[in-house]
């Protein structure tokens, strides 16, 4: 039974904010980045999180894109699950909700979610990281390396090998996509942090960014997160079963 606190401030939400993780995807059977286990997803025996990195590009760009080649795969195969469809219902029962994703699959977007903000990009955009030369699906779904033994993809000007579109550590989040975060966690009444483990910053701030201004927050995360004890709620289920009972519930 969710918080009924939660299920309250959803009531009376002018604007519910959501920050969603890899845990969100993860009933659609696409690993998370930290989580223990089966589905933890090693390349080439490297953890995800040693991937994705300008160092490990720099030093094996067909080590990583054969990982994002097969990342983009599993991600164009996956379906969304109850909790994006859930995610995309809310937008509905508020007046205004703002999604805003650490994913790169595109899950949200395909389950009906309208004007999602990607902090970390997309797996589905790639380009020269010299010319910004963007790289069609065609060229992507015939040239990219399967493994890491492949030759690594170049542009088709040949100036560069082609990266995906996504925000590695070190690098800057897109700014405006930041911004406008921000600017959404300030004026929300209700903040959710679905699946993630919160140690990723500054997406992790976002909820705290939200409580500071006065909203109600919450987290649905079957193991808590590093922001867990900050918040007002904690949900320790999966998203995919939280979600729909939460919708069921403010129906
Ligand atoms: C379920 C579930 C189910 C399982 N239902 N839940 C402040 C302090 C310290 C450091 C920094 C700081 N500010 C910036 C930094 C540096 C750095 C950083 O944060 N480092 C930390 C590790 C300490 N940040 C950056 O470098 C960022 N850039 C930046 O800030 O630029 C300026 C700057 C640079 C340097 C210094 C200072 C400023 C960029 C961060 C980019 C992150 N990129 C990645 C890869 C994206 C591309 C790709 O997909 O490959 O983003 S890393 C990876 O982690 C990915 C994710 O989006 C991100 C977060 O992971 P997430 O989603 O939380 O996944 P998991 O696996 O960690 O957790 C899954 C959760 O789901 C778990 O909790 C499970 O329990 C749960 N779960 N099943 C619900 N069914």
């Amino acid at each position: 039974m969710p918080h009924a606190a939660l299920l309250e401030a959803l009531r009376d939400a002018q604007h519910l904010f959501i920050l969603t993780g890899a845990g969100t995807s993860a009933e659609s059977n696409l690993p998370t980045f930290r989580d223990p286990g089966p589905h933890r997803g090693l390349w080439d025996n490297h953890r995800p999180e040693d991937l994705a990195s300008p160092d490990a590009f720099a030093d094996h760009p067909a080590r990583v894109q054969s990982w994002y080649a097969h990342r983009r795969r599993a991600a164009l195969a996956a379906q969304p699950n109850p909790a994006h469809h859930a995610i995309a219902q809310l937008a509905e029962r508020v007046p205004t909700l703002t999604l805003v994703t650490q994913n790169v699959d595109g899950l949200h977007q395909r389950a009906g979610s309208k004007d999602v903000l990607e902090l970390h990009g997309s797996l589905h955009r790639w380009h020269c990281p010299n010319t910004g030369e963007p790289v069609d699906d065609a060229t992507l779904n015939a040239h990219l390396p399967q493994t890491p033994d492949n030759p690594p993809l170049r542009s088709p000007s040949g100036t560069g090998y082609v990266r995906p579109g996504v925000v590695w550590f070190g690098e800057g989040l897109p700014t405006d996509v930041l911004a406008e975060a921000e600017a959404k966690a300030r004026t929300a009444d209700v903040a959710l942090s679905i699946g993630t483990s919160a140690l990723v910053y500054p997406a992790a701030a976002l909820p705290l960014l939200a409580k500071h201004a006065g909203a109600f927050t919450a987290e649905i995360n079957p193991q808590p997160s590093a922001i867990a004890h900050q918040l007002d709620a904690t949900i320790t289920k999966p998203a995919g079963v939280a979600l729909p009972a939460l919708l069921d519930l403010l129906r």
